[in-house]
């Protein structure tokens, strides 16, 4: 079996970190994995020599140094093709990466006005009415998906799968940044799902204990 090495952000900040994280969680595989702190100096030096797009998450293997969050998640999925981390079904399995890949290019006004903060909890701020549209084509596209595979489970495709590792940040930036009175009763619900896995209750943890602070995001 290959000995996997994931080098991650700050648990508290790096959303990007956290999706693959979560899909070698999901995978219940074997792996170590490495913090490296951002924006500080050592860190940004370790991160510019060993990555090759120069930002985390990376993933080392035997015999490679992998950049970019979805590749190393479709790398997972086919090193271990038997944990189910993309839905079976062609068609649900064709939906979910493109949904995926909108999350990956997109929602920049999301991204921008609400940075990740784990440890944020319940904070509204106010947001431009780019990112309110941005939010609510979020939730109709979440209320879509699970609509359509309700039966097979709570999450977006109905068992869990690598989709929901990708929508996983915008989960804690909801609920560092958004009232509840403000999101439909389905995204509520998604949310409680997600925030009840261990994964992410593990993830928030582990961001909790960490000292680093990057002032910026500190919005
Ligand atoms: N497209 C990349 C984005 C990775 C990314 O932007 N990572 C941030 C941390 S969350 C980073 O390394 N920032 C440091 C920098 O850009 O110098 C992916 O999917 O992995």
């Amino acid at each position: 079996m290959k000995q996997l090495l994931l080098v991650i952000g700050n648990k508290n900040y790096s959303s990007w970190s956290l999706r693959p994280w979560l899909v070698m969680k999901f995978a219940n595989i074997d792996f170590a994995c490495e913090t490296v702190p951002l924006f500080t100096e050592e860190g940004m030096m370790r991160i510019r020599a060993e990555s090759p797009n120069k930002k985390v998450p990376y993933l080392k293997t035997d015999d490679m140094v992998l950049s970019e969050s979805l590749a190393i998640a479709e790398y997972i999925a086919e090193l271990y093709p038997n944990k189910g981390l993309w839905p079976e079904d062609p068609v649900k399995r064709a939906k979910a990466r493109s949904i995926c890949m909108g999350m990956a290019s997109g929602f920049f006004n999301i991204r921008n006005e609400m940075p990740m903060n784990v440890r944020r909890r319940n904070k509204p701020i106010e947001l431009s009415e780019a990112a309110w549209r941005e939010v609510k084509q979020m939730e109709k596209l979440w209320r879509e998906t699970r609509e359509d595979y309700a039966q097979a489970g709570p999450f977006l495709f109905g068992e869990r799968s690598i989709a929901d590792a990708f929508f996983a940040p915008v989960i804690w930036r909801f609920n560092s940044y958004i009232s509840k009175k403000d999101l439909l009763p389905e995204t509520i619900q998604y949310m409680k799902v997600m925030l009840a896995m261990p994964e992410m209750q593990g993830w928030a943890a582990m961001a909790s204990e960490e000292s680093w602070r990057i002032d910026k995001v500190e919005i």
